[in-house]
């Protein structure tokens, strides 16, 4: 007998529908949600991190759209409803899945959503879906028997989330504490982003900066005039102003990584591992944050990386395709006497394969073509 189902998946990273925001699979994920409503038993429904992407929201002032590192919850509040209504066809769907009493709404906090600390934006939401007691908001993880999930930025220290201070006061205000190199994407790499919008989007990385020379000079010299700045000058220039603060923990980090010749990048499932070191034999554990989808099964002892749902893809090096991610999600069917049976899904929507060149040629005419493809309408791009 089934007594739960449990589905997770994550890095949604719903935005404003405007050049910043990377999610359109709208139709793909709200069809999921409406199908899993119909489930006749309790279904967990699980958003694990970054479901919302506040970070790379604008903030609507006086008509135009700004990227304000002080984020109030007044901002928040203003961008979740630029997000409600880019993406409302999404909160229907998980409104109509919590009209049934033995199902249940479940956002775990990430780094893109940390807005989501703010009582009034998780009152907001819930308030949007319709119904307060189904709609569950947890600080860092889920956990149903032995299944746990947890969105992951804790094991990346660029983007930990301090979580004993979690406001800073700002010209008499409660402001997010957002950590130092997220307050750069903010402050500096936005308008970048909105000059190559989709670029973001292709990985690896390290191959898209290879065959993509002046990108890569852009956002490193960028990446070193702000870094510079940090130093030797935002301290002294905005002296009262505590998220232009010497940056302390970074010169420390940076200070261990030299001594250690540590220059990984950080993935999460080492430091995972390492915290927690007694992952047990027959529980399951979901990861977000790093957008790569892989299921490790060490002796039943089982860690999954579901993957983002936001639009991504693979750049093949022989022939610059640039082939869509599909999106997947994590199945967890609980047994009466607590046993588990685990799938990675995959929801299969046709995308077109796509070629570096013509997209570095117009990037927000490929950006319109792909949302097209899902019949998403960017609300903000015209
Ligand atoms: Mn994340």
């Amino acid at each position: 007998m089934l007594q739960k189902e449990i589905i997770i998946l994550g890095d949604v990273e719903m935005g404003a529908g405007n050049l910043t925001d990377d999610f359109i699979s709208d139709n793909a994920l709200s069809d999921l949600i409406l199908e899993l409503s119909k489930r006749p038993h309790p279904v967990d429904l699980v958003f694990n991190g970054d479901t919302f992407d506040f970070q790379k929201c604008p903030y609507q002032e006086k008509g135009s759209l700004i990227y304000p590192r002080h984020i109030t919850e007044k901002v928040s509040l203003s961008k979740l409803n630029l997000v409600y209504l880019a993406h409302k066809e999404v909160f229907l769907a998980m409104k109509e899945f919590i009209n049934i009493p033995f199902h249940r709404l479940y956002f775990t906090a990430g780094n893109h959503d940390m807005d989501l600390v703010y009582r009034k934006v998780r009152e907001k939401i819930r308030s949007l879906l319709g119904n307060k007691k189904r709609v569950r908001f947890l600080k860092l993880h889920y956990r149903f028997k032995g299944v746990y999930a947890e969105h992951g930025q804790q094991y990346d220290f660029l983007t930990r989330i301090n979580f004993r201070k979690l406001f800073l006061r700002y010209k008499g205000k409660e402001i997010l504490n957002i950590p130092f190199v997220p307050l750069a994407l903010i402050s500096q790499f936005m308008k970048m982003k909105e000059e190559h919008p989709f670029l973001e989007r292709i990985t690896p990385r390290p191959l898209l900066f290879q065959l993509h020379k002046s990108l890569m000079r852009k956002i490193t010299f960028s990446t070193t005039v702000y870094f510079l700045k940090s130093i030797f000058y935002y301290p002294l220039r905005y002296f009262f102003d505590p998220t232009h603060a010497f940056p302390k923990n970074l010169f420390q980090e940076f200070y261990h990584r030299v001594k250690e010749s540590h220059w990984d990048i950080d993935e999460v499932l080492p430091s995972f591992k390492k915290k927690k070191r007694s992952l047990k034999k027959g529980h399951i554990y979901v990861l977000g944050h790093v957008h790569k989808q892989s299921v490790e099964d060490n002796g039943g002892t089982v860690i999954i990386h579901p993957g983002c749902w936001r639009d991504e893809y693979i750049l093949d090096k022989e022939n610059k395709a640039l082939y869509p991610v599909q999106k997947k999600y994590v199945q967890i069917l609980v047994s009466e006497d607590g046993s588990l049976r685990y799938e990675l899904k995959e929801v299969s929507l046709k995308r077109s394969i796509l070629n570096l060149e013509e997209v570095k040629l117009d990037e927000k005419k490929q950006i319109l073509m792909a949302a097209e493809e899902e019949g998403f309408k960017p609300r903000l791009v015209n």
